[in-house]
């Protein structure tokens, strides 16, 4: 099943990377060559540029903290890739203070007429997986390395204007928390348009106007586009959104599941325990969905529950069992964080694939949202906030964490900005009829699939049903993938060409429909290695339809499943999903 495009690929982490295949660049403007970008890639020619942009003041320089090399790099072309210009520099997002954000950006020698911007990822910081010019860029972006550069793209990316992840106090400052929930990306969207234009000018080009705009993101750049879609959808003609980090629910989760797993000596489930419950999830759900195939399409509908089907240590844990301690601990994060009334705040983890880092391992991001944004205290007592029990009222009735609906609301209200997943945002994007496609791994063992899930039924629910609502957003599931297409040996396709689709739909009118997913070996930290294809392909079908296998030909062959467009599978709730909170 490996493709002549797979095989074009040169896989060099972290490096430049061409795919032969996958390029589409648009003519060069009479008079540019490669030597005009080459002298323009200087500082000095860019900040007069920069001088050029009038949102607000841009400065060409390189970061601090290594964030980026140099402020300026020419690139020459190699193979079938263009000649590219890397500028990196600082943005004002507001000018009362000053306050400052970094951008990356990439222009090829041929542009497109075509902007990008290409979201971050956890709490930014860097560009780790948002620079066009690395292959690490597809673990925000899908697809394979080179796309953008080799399309044509031009591309911006920011730090949401701090350096490095988190403990480094910007969580406290006002400023610095604005710029990350929406400014940073809000104010490069007139930043990185203009800059492109007044270069592209430099270069001979004469189009002023942007021809499209894109955004994309996985993770917390899939945050970064759901709050693009949510605050300024009118910036681009489509947004895809990955596995998306929705700040307060999922922190809030998180932190319940690590309280849960220290509340008691012995709570903690190692690897190797962990890894007894996927067999016994397979050989209850694998073939729900028609095929005994190693694949779970719908971990909903699963009929799951660790407390009654997980083998119980009588005494002493002999690593083939597990203590009471433990089950408390997987289904606290297995099920749903819940109010006090049973509500419903954010859903758990799919039963599919399990892996530690669902078991409290977001922990350290939901305490610096938590306790640092939201509350600007370090010692802001959370953990004392939850309590856990089985539910006695809601749907939720297996062990789970419950925290006061005052702290929630609270979270909610102080974070909104930074929040994209509130179902009535949506209103601007459907009205202006622009598209977005949201993607979220199914067996995501960091961002809930559900999160995903349950904001898209919201979303039908408020916006005419799921035919109405798939004339702008449309959402695909990746069975048997973890987070991000990444850091886990995957059973189902783990990546797919998201730009295309978006392409094709906002160019041509053709909306994305059983998109053609491909598995690969994937890399520990993210992104997968094109070099090793699997020998297994699949559609990925929109919401709520399910891949079906004919029952004939090779299990491993995309042409033997189908999207069935009357197929409502997705919408089938079992015990696994109703214990995990996912809307009725
Ligand atoms: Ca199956």
């Amino acid at each position: 099943m490996m493709t002549a495009a797979a095989n074009k690929c040169i896989w060099l982490l972290g490096a430049w990377v061409a795919c032969a295949s996958q390029l589409q660049a648009a003519p060069a403007p009479a008079g540019a060559t490669d030597a005009d970008l080459q002298s323009l890639c200087q500082p000095d020619a860019l900040q007069a540029i920069a001088a050029k942009v009038v949102t607000g003041k841009v400065s060409v320089q390189q970061l601090v903290n290594g964030q980026f090399k140099s402020a300026a790099r020419f690139v020459a072309a190699t193979g079938n890739l263009p000649a590219y210009c890397q500028v990196s520099g600082t943005f004002v997002t507001n000018a009362s203070t000053g306050k400052t954000s970094g951008f990356l950006a990439t222009l090829p020698a041929r542009w497109n007429g075509k902007y990008l911007q290409i979201g971050c990822s956890g709490h930014c910081g860097q560009f780790f997986v948002s620079d066009a010019a690395t292959a690490s860029v597809t673990v925000t972006t899908q697809g394979h390395p080179g796309d953008i550069i080799g399309r044509g793209y031009a591309s911006f990316a920011t730090d949401e204007g701090h350096a490095g992840i988190s403990a480094s106090g910007w969580e406290t400052n006002d400023d610095a928390v604005t710029d990350f929930y929406y400014r940073a990306q809000k104010t490069l969207t007139h930043v990185g348009k203009e800059f492109t234009t007044a270069f592209y000018g430099q270069l001979n080009d004469q189009r002023r106007k942007i021809a499209r705009s894109y955004f994309t993101g996985c993770s917390g750049g899939g945050r970064d586009a759901y709050v693009a879609a949510s605050y300024f959808p009118e910036e681009f003609d489509g947004i895809i959104a990955g596995s998306a980090y929705n700040l307060i629910g999922i922190s809030l989760h998180a932190v319940g599941a690590a309280t849960a797993k220290a509340r008691t000596p012995g709570g903690n489930v190692p690897d190797a325990l962990l890894a007894l419950v996927d067999p016994i999830v397979k050989a209850k759900c694998d073939a729900l969905d028609g095929v005994q195939d190693g694949i779970i399409q719908n971990p909903q509908a699963c009929d799951f529950r660790p407390d009654r089907d997980l083998p119980k240590c009588a005494d002493a844990a002999d690593g083939k069992c597990f203590t009471a301690a433990q089950i408390e601990t997987l289904s606290v994060a297995y099920s749903a964080l819940t109010d006090e009334k049973g509500n419903v705040i954010q859903p758990g983890y799919s039963v599919s694939e399990m892996l530690s880092p669902s078991l409290g391992g977001l922990a350290a991001l939901g305490n610096a949202s938590m306790k640092l944004m939201v509350h600007k205290d370090p010692d802001f007592p959370l953990e004392s906030l939850y309590k856990f029990s089985s539910g006695d009222s809601g749907a939720v009735t297996a062990f789970h964490a419950i925290l006061p609906r005052a702290e929630v609301d609270k979270a909610m209200t102080s974070a909104r900005m930074g929040i994209g997943h509130f179902p009535e945002n949506a209103n601007n994007l459907i009205q202006l009829n622009r598209k977005m496609l949201i993607w979220h791994n199914f067996s995501d063992e960091k961002l809930s699939p559900y999160t995903g899930i349950n904001h898209y039924k919201q979303l039908a629910k408020l916006h005419g049903g799921y035919a109405k609502l798939q004339e702008n957003v449309r959402l695909f599931m990746m069975p048997g993938t973890s987070h991000c297409g990444g850091g886990a040996e995957p059973v189902g396709p783990n990546n797919f060409d998201a730009l295309t689709a978006m392409e094709n739909w906002v160019e041509k009118g053709i909306a994305p429909d059983a998109l053609p997913a491909k598995l690969y070996v994937p890399i520990l930290t993210g992104g997968v290695q094109f070099d090793k294809p699997r020998d297994r392909t699949m559609p990925l079908c929109k919401f709520p339809e399910m891949a079906h296998y004919s029952g004939k030909g090779d299990i491993n062959d995309a042409s033997n499943w189908s999207c069935p467009a009357s197929d409502k599978s997705l919408l089938k709730i079992g015990e696994s999903g109703r214990q995990a909170g996912v809307v009725e």
